[in-house]
């Protein structure tokens, strides 16, 4: 049922059904056990399906996932560093036998693929994690899916490709590694180096882009992950118009560019010889790792992970295996002397060296600050500035937080009284009772009702960030947690986050009792009312505290303004 082709980048294994033997399987699939593929697993059999990780022929059995694990090798020897597996819920593997048949559709529900059950397994994931990733501290992107995110089964088997995942944004660069092979061909290059990138691409990387192509004497194919990435990372859409821009930058007819819907683990040196063996599937020759190829970022100690040229080193160790040519490359540095860039190992002791980390560039652009153009592409720099525009155009949630009573409703209409008559931006207001009364009629007051209630307003607040408003929120919000997760679904929609803790004592807030709700809760006729019988976590540093015991609602709401101009988020006339 495969299909093999043998032009370089060795034989390739496309798993899709032939038209007929599909349609068939689209008609009995409705009695087969289906599963839901979530973001990661959609892009895993995006990749098997198409060949890109030839040589799989599935989602990983135990005689196969065992060795990865260990040895980075399938059950037949075959180097494969990353254990590809398709993680389900209990429920749904109690419903499944192996050797049964069962259906994967995306969200939406449509078949793509069929998959033969040949196991069902549970694994360790300690092992796996500690093995894979080097560690088990869930800051690494790949253990929290593993500990956290995914679930506690195992399916494998061979699977069988019905529809190709549906794509709708920059169909015209997408390609399917026979695709790229073919395109290969007919431009008659025979050489092609690639480039693997989930960051925006400045001039540094296009240099170092020149010099392995010139090196390798080949041509050269960007290659960016569109499927997944490190969380925070800039979202793939920007990226890609960026990538537009610098594709123009290279000599016509040298360079092209591919998107590839890859989830990546974040896996440093183990990851890079998947990349690696990825990229041969698509026909390249050879592969640039840089300093930190698929790096996590810091541990829960602020540590690194792993060293700079760790990838480097393993992808050296498989070489021969692996069957693309590595082209190594230390970080590139801008000189100032030279007005050029320059492998920082090439740089004499005197010279300047110039460099802005990924941190420094996105202060700048959110403060507004200029990017020197001998760091970025004018172009480039654009583009990013219209996803992250300085902070007093960006998105923004005030979120007011206190007890019942508190003065959190009347700061937050006088606040957005405010803001409305400074004017430039769209203002929504999230009252407490608002919320109550429009989202969340059907929840109570229990601790899990609560937590509902407060990250639907985290929602409506991320949704209004994304397009550049400020939402203003006054729930009771008693719990930590919960309020740390709405500032990451904001922060994650590049929006800005500030909380007031509207920080009036139990006593002021129980004398003033204006609905009448605490007597009722002393007396026991309300019960697990916030205060009394139910806990208050109070935020140990919001952005702003504010007591209304002895303050108007004016000059409570003018603290607010005078905090949010402070922070950046508007500028007064
Ligand atoms: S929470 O905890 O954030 O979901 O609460 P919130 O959505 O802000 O709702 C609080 C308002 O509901 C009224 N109310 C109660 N509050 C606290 N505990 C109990 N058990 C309760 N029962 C009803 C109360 O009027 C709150 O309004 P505010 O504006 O805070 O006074």
């Amino acid at each position: 049922m495969s299909k093999l082709i043998e032009p370089h980048g060795g034989a390739l294994k496309e798993l899709y059904l032939d038209e007929a033997a599909a349609a068939t399987e689209k008609q009995r699939a409705t009695d087969y056990p289906s599963w839901d593929l979530n973001a990661r697993q959609l892009c895993d059999i995006e990749l098997l399906l198409n060949g890109a990780f030839s040589p799989l022929e599935g989602f990983l059995a135990p005689s196969d996932y065992d060795r990865v694990v260990e040895e980075m090798r399938l059950s037949d020897g075959t180097l494969w560093p990353m254990p590809i597996t398709l993680d389900v819920t209990e429920d749904f593997a109690a419903g499944v036998a192996e050797g049964q048949r069962i259906a994967l559709r995306d969200a939406e529900g449509v078949l793509v693929a069929v998959m033969d059950v040949a196991a069902i397994y549970r694994p360790d994931r300690e092992r796996e994690a500690r093995a894979v990733f080097g560690t088990t501290d869930v800051a690494h992107p790949g253990v929290d899916y593993l500990f956290n995110r995914g679930n506690t089964v195992y399916l494998g088997g061979r699977v069988y490709g019905i529809s190709e995942p549906a794509h709708y944004d920059f169909t015209h660069l997408r390609r399917t590694p026979r695709e790229l092979r073919e395109r290969f061909a007919k431009a008659g290059w025979r050489r092609v180096v690639a480039f693997q990138t989930r960051n925006p691409m400045h001039r540094a990387h296009v240099e170092l882009t020149f010099r392995a192509a010139k090196q390798a004497e080949a041509n050269l194919l960007i290659h960016p992950v569109v499927g997944m990435t490190k969380p925070g990372d800039v979202d793939h859409y920007s990226r890609v118009r960026c990538y537009e821009h610098v594709l123009k930058k290279y000599p016509e007819a040298t360079t092209d560019l591919a998107l590839l819907p890859l989830a990546m683990r974040m896996g440093g040196p183990r990851e890079a010889v998947w990349h690696a063996i990825i990229r041969k599937n698509h026909g390249c020759t050879h592969f640039i790792i840089g300093r930190d190829h698929a790096g996590p970022g810091k541990d829960s100690a602020g540590e690194e992970f792993y060293g700079p040229y760790d990838a480097q080193h393993l992808v050296e160790q498989y070489k021969d295996e692996v069957g693309i040519e590595v082209i190594p490359f230390q970080m590139m540095v801008y000189v100032k002397e030279r007005a050029e860039y320059a492998p920082i190992d090439e740089v004499d002791e005197d010279e300047t060296v110039l460099q802005i980390s990924g941190t420094e560039f996105r202060r700048r652009m959110r403060e507004g600050l200029e990017i020197p153009d001998w760091f970025g592409y004018p172009e480039v720099v654009e583009e990013l500035r219209k996803t992250f525009p300085p902070k007093d155009k960006q998105g923004v949630t005030i979120f007011f937080t206190g007890l019942s009573g508190s003065g959190k409703s009347t700061i937050a209409n006088a606040v957005m009284a405010k803001l409305m008559e400074l004017g430039g931006r769209r203002v929504t207001l999230l009252d407490g009772d608002l919320v109550r009364k429009h989202l969340s009629s059907e929840l109570g007051f229990s601790k899990e009702h609560r937590d509902l209630n407060i990250q639907r307003i985290g929602f409506v607040a991320s949704e209004i960030a994304k397009n550049g408003g400020i939402a203003i929120c006054a729930p009771i919000a008693p719990y930590t947690a919960t309020r740390r997760r709405v500032r990451e679904m904001v922060e994650e929609a590049n929006g800005g986050f500030m909380e007031v803790h509207v920080a009036t004592p139990l006593e002021v807030c129980e004398a003033r009792d204006r609905k009448g709700l605490y007597a009722k809760a002393r007396a026991g006729i309300i019960t697990g009312f916030t205060g009394i019988d139910d806990p208050y976590e109070a935020p140990q540093d919001p952005e702003l505290a504010i007591d209304t015991t002895d303050c108007n609602p004016d000059e409570a709401a003018q603290q607010v303004i005078l905090k949010l101009e402070q922070l950046g988020y508007i500028t007064l006339r």
